[in-house]
């Protein structure tokens, strides 16, 4: 949480984070699974989900963050990261759009470390190459909390069972609300104020 405050946005209030999960999914893949293509670098995530680093701020308009379950050896899996590629004003070349360009690095960790980075990296899936147990790793996406990159739509009765400030990550996607007052501050989730 102290990180997405510092990337994304601090608490919008006591009862609500500045910030929102955008987003989330699943991977449990065996031995061999070839994993995914790259994608990202330079301005292929689009203006508004931007990296940008202003007076000396990082802002990371959309933010990935992925729990791995099960420990990542060196070279036989994990997230394939492209260094710099978030901070290019051109797209990466088609010859470097492969997992086995030299310019990706990769990790090693053990079970129950989060890697955080920026949706605008380049990036890709490697092949798991682990025979010991399966890639397994939640990937959840972050955005500041008036923007939505991914569809959601997670059933309310989830929701409904977290926490109150947990909850504030799936609130509905507005930052201004004259209808009810110009300074109506949107921090609060409820079944009628989610993100679908
Ligand atoms: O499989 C991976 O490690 C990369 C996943 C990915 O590309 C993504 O979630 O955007």
């Amino acid at each position: 949480m102290g990180i997405l405050r510092q990337i994304l946005a601090a608490d919008a209030s006591v009862n609500g984070y500045g910030f929102r999960c955008d987003g989330h999914y699943i991977q449990n893949r065996g031995y061999g699974d070839p994993g995914i293509d790259p994608h990202g670098g330079g301005p292929a995530v689009g203006p508004i989900f931007a990296y940008q680093c202003k007076n000396r701020q990082i802002y990371s308009g959309l933010t990935r963050v992925v729990w791995e379950l099960n420990e990542v050896e060196r070279g036989n899996g994990g997230t394939l990261l492209m260094s710099g590629s978030h901070k290019a004003n051109w797209n990466v070349p088609d010859a470097h759009l492969k997992k086995d360009s030299w310019l990706f690095e990769t990790y090693a960790c053990p079970p129950g470390s989060l890697l955080f980075f920026t949706e605008n990296l380049c990036h890709s899936g490697s092949p798991w190459l682990n025979k010991k147990h399966n890639r397994l790793a939640v990937f959840n996406a972050y955005t500041a909390a008036d923007t939505q990159y991914h569809k959601l739509g997670w059933p309310h009765e989830v929701i409904e069972a977290m926490p109150p400030k947990r909850q504030s990550l799936f609130r509905g996607v507005w930052r201004a609300n004259f209808g009810v007052s110009p300074t109506a501050i949107n921090d609060t989730y409820s079944p009628t104020n989610r993100a679908l």
